[in-house]
């Protein structure tokens, strides 16, 4: 390692535009999995001023750096970083808003469309060969038409599946902390109220200990026997057992999820089920948005070296020191 090059660690997989954007002008320390920090030197360790990371950040790695500046983390959500133990050191922490947000709304219609209407399932089906066999798909049940659709988190990506669903001439009624005033939706001041007045609810709110399980049993059952649950925001928001026993009772009529309790994990008891439409936490998932994504990553860690400033700082950790 030359001693002018700034060194950046990237610990366990990321996406390969970062890493290419980034080789050049930065000595890259890779490391599989954040505990393998104790087996680097420690003058390597001690020489790491900037990291890019997809994924887990815990406290411990952010400890074994005593000369960390900044982390810049792929993703819009960065529940997987320490922000609390950054902050406390004055560590800049970066996400990638805004880049996916039209993406990850256009996923959301697609597996809201899918879930109501069984299209995954009328594919399946006509593969096998048994629209020729055994007669047109079956009718489903339910529509978005006349839906009443609540959105748990209206901020950059909920803004945008409210303009989405807008042309689909439903009602949109929303539930955040603090009500926004550049809306013509309803607001509700608490989850269970929203899912009360509600038969379809969308959730695309952050991973917080607030957020923690509170679309639970009660919310569901609020929702009623046409509900239907969505959601693409974290799987930690979901009390996951509670919305498998609501599934499986017919307390709601279907649900769409992008993101599970225990990712890659899906548990076989919701694979089981008829009533959902399951997507392996693609929503963000095309080249040129997850490309953009990773262009933001890059570009927040070169602006820290080059300019001691980043494009798009978390609210938590300071914005430039
Ligand atoms: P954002 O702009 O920060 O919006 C978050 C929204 O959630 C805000 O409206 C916020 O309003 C609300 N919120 C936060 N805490 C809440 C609480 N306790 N109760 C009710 N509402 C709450 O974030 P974003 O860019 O839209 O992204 C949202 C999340 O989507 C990300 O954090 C990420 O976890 C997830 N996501 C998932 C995928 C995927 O691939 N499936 C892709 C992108 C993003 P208040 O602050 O007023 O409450
Ligand atoms: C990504 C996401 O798939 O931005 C987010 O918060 O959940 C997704 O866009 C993920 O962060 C990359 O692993």
């Amino acid at each position: 390692m030359s001693s002018e090059r700034i060194a950046v660690l990237i610990p366990g997989r990321i996406h390969p535009r970062v890493r290419s954007r980034l080789v050049d002008a930065f000595d890259l320390v890779e490391i599989d999995r954040a505990e393998d920090v104790e087996g680097l030197p420690e003058e390597v360790r001690k020489s790491i001023r900037g990291a890019a990371v997809s994924g887990r950040f815990p406290a411990s790695l952010i400890a074994a750096l005593p000369g960390l500046e900044m982390i810049g983390s792929f993703g819009v959500g960065y529940d997987g970083v320490d922000v609390k133990a950054a902050a406390a050191r004055g560590i800049v922490v970066t996400n990638t808003p805004d880049v996916l947000n039209d993406e990850v709304a256009d996923t959301t219609i697609a597996l809201l469309l899918n879930t109501l209407r069984q299209f995954p399932a009328a594919e399946t089906y006509l593969r096998a060969g048994r629209w020729e066999a055994e007669g047109p798909f079956p009718l489903s049940p339910m529509s978005l038409k006349g839906r009443r659709v609540g959105i748990h988190g209206l901020g950059r990506i909920g803004l945008e599946i409210a303009a989405r669903l807008a042309p689909f001439k439903v009602e949109i009624r929303y539930h955040t902390r603090r009500p926004r005033s550049d809306v013509p939706y309803g607001y509700h001041d608490s989850l269970l109220s929203l899912a009360s007045a509600v038969d379809t609810l969308i959730s695309i709110v952050p991973a917080t200990p607030e957020t923690k399980g509170s679309i639970n049993a009660e919310v569901l059952q609020a929702l009623g026997a046409d509900g239907v649950l969505i959601n693409v925001g974290r799987g930690s928001t979901v009390d996951q057992p509670a919305l498998i026993r609501a599934l499986e009772e017919g307390t709601i009529a279907a649900a769409g999820l992008d993101v599970y309790a225990d990712e890659p994990h899906v548990p076989d008891a919701l694979i089981a089920l008829p009533n959902v439409s399951l997507l392996p936490h693609v929503a963000s998932g095309s080249i040129p948005t997850r490309n953009a994504m990773a262009d933001l990553v890059a570009d927040n860690v070169i602006s820290w070296f080059a300019e001691a400033k980043v494009l798009t700082p978390v609210p938590e950790t300071p914005q430039n020191s």
